[in-house]
C-alpha cells in the first residue's frame, strides 16, 4: 500500500513536469478542536486552517473575518485569542477556549476572500465543528447564521468509523438542492494511502431538500464542504470575480476497536 501512495506522489510529480492536467486539490476551510466530547469543564484548543485536509499541506490563511463560539443561542468572539502558526509555508491559526458549563458548542470561523488564481475566483468557506460538553447534547442543530452551512441531521459526535452522516445544505436560509459536498478526511499523521486522485476527496450531491448522506469509512477527522458559486461578486483588479462559497463542517469518528 506504500507502494501505491509513492506510486501516486510520482504520477501527480510526472503530470506536474510535463504540464499535464494534475487533479484539483481540494480546499477545505478547517476548525478542529483537540477533541469533540469535554468530559469535564477546561481549556480546548482550536485550529484554523484553509487546508489540503488529506494532503496535509495547505495555502496561508490570513487572520480570519470572524472566528467564535456559539452556545445557548449566543456568540462568544474568539478572534483576541488567536495566534499566528506555521506548518511549512503556510499560515494557521491557533485558538483556545475555556468551557465552564455543559452545553453544546459550535465554533466556527468566517475567513477573508481567498483569491485562487488557479480557478479564476475567490474562496469562502465558512467553517464549523461542534463540541459537547458534559453530557448536555443539546444545540448541535442550530444555525449560526452562516451565508451557507450544514445543518446536521445526523447528530455531528458520538460517532463510530463506518457510521454514515446525514445533513442539510442551507445557503441563504433555503435548502441547496443539487449542489456538491465535497468529503475528506483529515490525514493529519500522514498514514492514510490513496489508490487514485479520485480518492482524495469523495462528493455526495444533494438532494431536492439540500439534504445528503455519507458512509464514512475511517476514524478520525472528516471535513464536508458543501459548494455553490454565489450571487455577489468580489473585485480583482477592477474586475467582478466569482466567489466559491463553501459550508464546512467537521465531525469525528472514533475507532473501532
Ligand atoms: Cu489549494
Amino acid at each position: 500500500v506504500k507502494k501505491m501512495k509513492s506510486m501516486i506522489k510520482f504520477g501527480l510529480l510526472i503530470a506536474l513536469v510535463l504540464g499535464l492536467a494534475a487533479p484539483a486539490l481540494a480546499h477545505f476551510g478547517m476548525v478542529i478542536p483537540d477533541k469533540n466530547l469535554m468530559e469535564r469543564p477546561g481549556e480546548i484548543g482550536l485550529q484554523f486552517r484553509f487546508w489540503h485536509p488529506m494532503e496535509n499541506s495547505g495555502m496561508n490563511l490570513a487572520k480570519p473575518k470572524a472566528a467564535g463560539v456559539m452556545t445557548g443561542g449566543k456568540k462568544i468572539d474568539l478572534l483576541p485569542s488567536l495566534k499566528e502558526m506555521k506548518q511549512g509555508k503556510a499560515t494557521w491559526w491557533k485558538g483556545s477556549y475555556k468551557i465552564k458549563r455543559p452545553g453544546d458548542y459550535i465554533f466556527y470561523m468566517e475567513p477573508q476572500p481567498y483569491w485562487e488564481p488557479a480557478e479564476d475566483c475567490f474562496i469562502i468557506h465558512y467553517t464549523k465543528t461542534i463540541v459537547d460538553a458534559l453530557s448536555a447534547e443539546e444545540g448541535w442543530e442550530q444555525p449560526t447564521g452562516a451565508k451557507i452551512e450544514i445543518i446536521p441531521l445526523t447528530r455531528p459526535y458520538g460517532l463510530w468509523a463506518g457510521n454514515s452522516f446525514t445533513g442539510q445544505v442551507i445557503y441563504k436560509g433555503k435548502p441547496l438542492a443539487g449542489a456538491d459536498v465535497e468529503v475528506e478526511c483529515y490525514n493529519d499523521k500522514g498514514d492514510m494511502q490513496i489508490p487514485a486522485p479520485a480518492y482524495l476527496a469523495q462528493v455526495v450531491r444533494t438532494d431536492a431538500n439540500g439534504v445528503f448522506n455519507m458512509a464514512l469509512p475511517f476514524p478520525g477527522w472528516w471535513g464536508f464542504a458543501a459548494l455553490t458559486t454565489d450571487d455577489v461578486k468580489i473585485k480583482k483588479d477592477g474586475k467582478p470575480k466569482d466567489v466559491e462559497v463553501g459550508g464546512v463542517l467537521w465531525i469525528y469518528l472514533h475507532p473501532v476497536k
